[in-house]
């Protein structure tokens, strides 16, 4: 039976291959979205690799080649009226929530920046929690968290909850969170807020803790160049794999921060899709905030750089290593073992890292190296002020 999906962020990067593929199988999909990520781009002159079109034309180029329309529904999620509005007029059965400033860097450029992130980001799915209290309390709530809330303790990360035994009593509690940016910071105060909704009011919701997404297309995006989402590899909103291969295709050194140790989990776009499809298919219980950690594998920023590496050069790119001097404050060796067996337990069948995947990456990039803004690759945001040193 068709379902009534709404997309929050759903022109973004991981949003737009969503909706499409949601659109596909024949639910019924909008998309809500205030475009502000176009805004961030032009404020600190980034672009997407691969030319996008306005919402409206991504839309008709879907209705051309598909034969469905998505709704677009365009405003603010800071907007509680408009948040209301959005819902009694859609009715969602299932609400996927990406609509959030996405970016680490970008929440640290200065207070204004983490300012800025945090009351959009907290504010928005405030106003979404209580629109679904009073509005549309079936709904399901699937929400973008983020790996990084947990940050990098030394004991293993469980997916969501931790048991604690004290004093001869134990109690689950949401798994204790150490996160690394202001932007991190954001989900978490999210993940408290929503634990809350369920708690107090029995919303429904699954709180997807992600770790970093690599990865160019989608079967739904591959169909035409039109339909291409949003693929970023500046210093702002480019994640690591993705940076790497526009850096090797550019000739530029591919940045290693600092030694390297530092261990992330990472999926491809086409397993965020396929995980938001299996959570949204098996809805939490009302009062029920499951907690999945949403990635197929772990690797070191060394291992990724040197897989592109390897790549580039087989390709006969002059590709190359570099330890750049880390911008962020973070642990370049540590402990990293977070279970994620709950998604793979739903059928989730990973599409893993493989020299093919790579080499497909670099061939699309060359296609568009003309776009490579150099300048975007390496913007020198930095968490902590430079230490003076003489
Ligand atoms: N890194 C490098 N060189 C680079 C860029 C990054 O060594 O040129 C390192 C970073 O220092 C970090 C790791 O690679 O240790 C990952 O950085 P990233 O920029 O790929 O990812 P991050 O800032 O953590 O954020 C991204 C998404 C964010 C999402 C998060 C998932 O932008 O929306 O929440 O990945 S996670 O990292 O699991 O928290």
């Amino acid at each position: 039976m068709a379902h009534r999906i709404l997309v929050l962020g759903g022109d973004g990067y991981l949003g737009w291959p969503t909706a499409l593929a949601f659109s596909a199988r024949g639910d019924r999909v909008a998309i809500l979205d205030n475009l502000a990520k176009r805004t961030w781009e032009a404020e600190l002159d980034v672009a997407p690799l691969l030319p996008i079109g306005s919402l409206d034309e991504r839309l008709s180029a879907w209705r051309h080649i598909s034969g469905r329309d998505i709704e677009p529904i365009v405003g603010d999620l800071t907007d509680c009226d408009f948040v209301y509005d959005s819902l009694r007029t859609f009715r969602p059965d299932t609400i996927i929530h990406y609509g959030e400033q996405p970016s680490a860097p970008y929440s640290m450029i200065d207070a204004r920046h983490a300012a800025f992130t945090q009351a959009n980001n907290v504010i928005g799915t405030l106003n979404l929690l209580f629109a679904m209290r009073d509005v549309s309390p079936e709904s399901h709530l699937v929400k973008l968290g983020t790996m990084g809330e947990y940050g990098t303790p030394d004991v293993d990360i469980e997916e969501g909850y931790l048991t604690v035994r004290h004093n001869g009593r134990s109690h689950t509690f949401l798994y204790p969170k150490t996160p690394g940016s202001m932007y991190h910071l954001s989900k978490v105060h999210d993940s408290h807020n929503i634990h809350f909704a369920t708690r107090i009011w029995g919303l429904r919701a699954t709180d997807l803790n992600q770790g970093v997404v690599y990865g160019i297309e989608t079967d739904q995006t591959a169909l035409d160049p039109r339909l291409a989402t949003s693929f970023h590899y500046d210093e702002i909103f480019g994640t690591a794999l993705n940076r790497f291969c526009v850096q090797a295709v550019a000739g530029t050194p591919i940045t290693v921060y600092g030694r390297g140790g530092q261990t992330r989990g990472y999926l491809n776009l086409r397993d965020t899709v396929a995980c938001v499809t299996l959570a949204s298919d098996t809805p939490a219980e009302p009062g029920a905030l499951r907690i999945f950690n949403q990635f197929t594998e772990t690797f070191t920023v060394l291992e990724l750089a040197e897989r592109v590496c390897d790549a580039a050069l087989h390709l006969g790119m002059p590709a190359q290593l570099e330890h750049h001097p880390n911008p962020r404050v973070e642990a370049e060796e540590h402990y990293y073992n977070p279970r994620h067996s709950a998604l793979l337990e739903l059928g989730l069948q990973p599409h893993l890292l493989s020299e093919e995947l790579i080499d497909t990456m670099l061939d699309r990039i060359v296609a568009h190296r003309e776009r490579i803004r150099l300048a975007s690759l390496t913007m020198d945001i930095r968490w902590a002020p430079a230490r003076v040193t003489d």
